[in-house]
């Protein structure tokens, strides 16, 4: 009688077509209402010697059914494989798709070289955001109640919200004071970012970008200042001997204050960078106003600091030979294509920041 119900089982595994159609089988003969599980419960009502007998034949059907079983899905699984593996054949020798690569700004290049470099000086980059406060922009920056900058005819201002007067930062001095005002000294940040005035002419675009340097420790001096931004300028143009000349200036963050210049020659109508006698300009610092650090939560009696500024398109257009600031937000890709970098080629100053 076992063997009728083997041949039965067998067959019905063999003519199983597909996965599911399997699992039924397998559940009709093994499962808990099985056709062998219901002759296991009937063992009980068995003598002894019957039982053991019995017992050995349906566990030897049971291991053979079940063999059976997983003999038959590995042919299923591999006629599975073969059927995909002809349906979904892949033709390697297609051309492949054209793709454009892409090139890196230079505003981007630019940044990423300075931020190389005053990293290399243990600078670490602060961000913050573009829409600010008047605190935060003028009035903590020592900005006197009257000053032009503050006039709408310079700043962009946000329509009134009843709340407080909100603005797009004039400059990433704002980020600055946020790091004062929320860390204890020293500070050594930079804080590069996109910046807004409300000008435009053939110099001047309404949205421009920065970087600005702050350093503040116990005993921190101009000497420190100038080494700084010597070792800056020489490693960012990449010349050795490049002079720099500093001006006294006036901001109202800093006392004193300097405009810096850097050694170079006009002659034929082309520029050139190192000792050749003339000057151009490139950056303003100071030392930061004692009226600034009260301001952000600084003791101005124990601490002392310098800062730093310049225009990110200025220096790019000098470094790299850029003539139209305007060119820089046109976007146009035949002008990236020209002036752009190769992607995933980071600045740094171990492999050269420029490639
Ligand atoms: C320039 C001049 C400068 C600063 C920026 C600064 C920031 C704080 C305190 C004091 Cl929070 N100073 N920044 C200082 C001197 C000059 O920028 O010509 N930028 C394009």
């Amino acid at each position: 009688m076992l063997d009728a119900l083997k041949d039965e089982l067998l067959s019905q595994v063999n003519a199983a077509a597909d996965l599911s159609a399997l699992d039924e089988v397998r559940v009709s003969a093994l499962g808990k209402k099985g056709r062998i599980t219901g002759f296991m419960k009937e063992l009980g009502a068995l003598t002894p010697d019957e039982r053991k007998e019995r017992g050995q034949a349906l566990n030897a059907l049971k291991d053979e059914i079940a063999a059976a079983i997983d003999a038959r899905k590995a042919d299923l699984a591999a006629a599975h494989l073969k059927a995909r593996l002809e349906a979904e054949r892949v033709d390697v020798t297609l051309p492949v798709r054209p793709e454009t690569e892409g090139r890196i700004h230079p505003i981007s290049q630019t940044m990423d070289e300075m931020i190389a470099i005053f990293a290399e000086m243990g600078f670490s980059v602060a961000e913050g955001p573009d829409i600010e406060d008047d605190f935060h922009n003028f009035t903590a920056l020592n900005f006197p109640p009257g000053h032009p900058a503050r006039d709408m005819h310079d700043t962009f201002y946000l329509p009134d919200s009843g709340d407080k007067k909100m603005l797009l930062r004039t400059h990433t001095s704002p980020v600055q004071v946020r790091t004062m005002l929320n860390n204890k000294p020293p500070i050594r940040i930079v804080a590069p970012g996109r910046t807004y005035r409300s000008d435009y002419d053939m110099t001047h675009t309404p949205m421009f970008h920065q970087i600005e340097g702050l350093v503040i420790d116990e005993a921190t001096n101009m000497g420190h200042l100038k080494g700084c931004l010597v070792e800056f300028c020489r490693a960012f143009f990449d010349v050795d001997d490049l002079p720099l000349r500093f001006r006294p200036s006036f901001f109202p963050f800093t006392e004193p204050s300097a405009e810096v210049d850097i050694g170079c020659s006009r002659k034929g109508g082309e520029l050139k960078l190192g000792n050749y006698g003339d000057w151009l300009e490139i950056l303003g610092c100071g030392m930061v106003h004692p009226n600034v650090l009260e301001a952000c939560g600084i003791d101005s009696t124990r601490y002392q600091g310098f800062a730093f500024g310049m225009g990110v398109e200025r220096v790019a257009m000098l470094k790299y030979g850029i003539p139209d600031l305007r060119t820089f937000f046109e976007a146009d890709l035949r002008w990236l294509k020209h002036y752009g970098f190769a992607s995933l080629d980071i600045p740094n100053i171990a492999h050269g920041l420029t490639r």
